[in-house]
């Protein structure tokens, strides 16, 4: 990893944004070439809805809309692959992610997850869905707790499976359980409808949960240090550990090589998932060992 250390060299590389959660109001018509359809994946995965009315500007809209970008944004959270000709990846625009997600590994004689499954087997186990009874409440309650025990071992992805007051069924990502609040905060098709399950929203819509579907991730790509998230840690691994570091790890941005692009891949996948200001600064004398200079700032 010397060589990239070198090459990065009085690199100077600094993101600055906003604080926590980059927060987009999106509508239908925002969603075409201009507006969040442009923006990287990465950036504006959360915000990607299912919409009332297509159009062609909408990309690869079909019955199961909310579960396909459900499970779009669970592919670009954990930056997995898009098996394309193209290099496609969370930083590509979000319009041809999300069509290539859908062609290239939604598509098959499977149920979705089932695709899902099979096409990430290097990175993921589909476990069993849990199914759930009682009152709109009472399963509340229990999707909270199963959810809150699986992120303790944070290897889980999970979709929740519901149904609407209109009969329709629904899916959605969950984003992380509060343990201070007690609530389960998702991640909608359109979150500006609902926040957390069990909100004014969730209740208007009547969303009723039927089965969570956990998802153990047992490889996460660019994640170095193995706690299976994207990281500034794993930038210093592998500005370090490079030689050390195989494909399957080391290869953030999917091109079948493990060089500065991948630190720079990183370096804005993170500036885009966790959204903190992020500052490298390299100098000859620390390009080469640990103690190079890496700082995250929260403006
Ligand atoms: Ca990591
Ligand atoms: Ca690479």
């Amino acid at each position: 990893m010397r060589k990239i250390a070198i090459w990065l060299i009085c690199f100077i590389f600094s993101i600055t944004v906003s604080s926590g959660r980059i927060a987009l109001s999106v509508y239908a018509e925002e969603f075409q070439p201009g507006g969040s359809a442009a923006l990287p994946a990465a950036a504006s995965y959360e915000n990607w809805m299912q919409f009332a009315v297509p159009d062609t500007n909408t990309p690869a809209i079909d019955a199961d809309g909310c579960l396909n970008y459900a499970l779009a944004k669970l592919a670009v959270r954990y930056n997995f692959p898009i098996f394309s000709e193209e290099n496609i990846t969370a930083l590509s625009d979000s319009y041809t992610y999300y069509t290539e997600f859908t062609r290239s590994v939604l598509e098959g004689k499977g149920k979705k997850m089932d695709n899902v499954a099979e096409v990430y087997k290097d990175y993921l186990t589909k476990e069993d869905p849990i199914w759930l009874t009682g009152s709109i409440q009472e399963r509340i309650d229990m999707t909270y707790e199963i959810c809150s025990k699986l992120q303790d071992k944070d290897e889980y992805a999970i979709v929740l499976q519901m149904t609407t007051a209109s009969g329709s069924d629904h899916y959605v990502l969950v984003d992380k359980a509060n343990i201070m609040e007690e609530r389960l905060y998702l991640l909608d098709t359109g979150s500006r409808y609902i926040q957390y399950l069990g909100d004014e929203k969730s209740t208007e819509k009547g969303y009723n949960v039927v089965a969570v579907h956990p998802f153990h991730i047992v490889h996460v790509p660019g994640d170095i240090n193995g706690d299976m998230r994207i990281g500034i840690a794993d930038i210093e691994h592998l500005l370090v550990q490079s030689s050390k570091t195989d494909l399957l790890h080391g290869d953030a941005n999917h091109d079948g090589t493990i060089n500065t692009a991948d630190v720079v891949y990183l370096a804005k996948l993170i500036q885009y998932q966790n959204g903190k200001a992020i500052q490298y600064s390299f100098t000859p004398a620390v390009a080469t060992s640990t103690s190079s200079i890496l700082s995250t700032t929260t403006p």
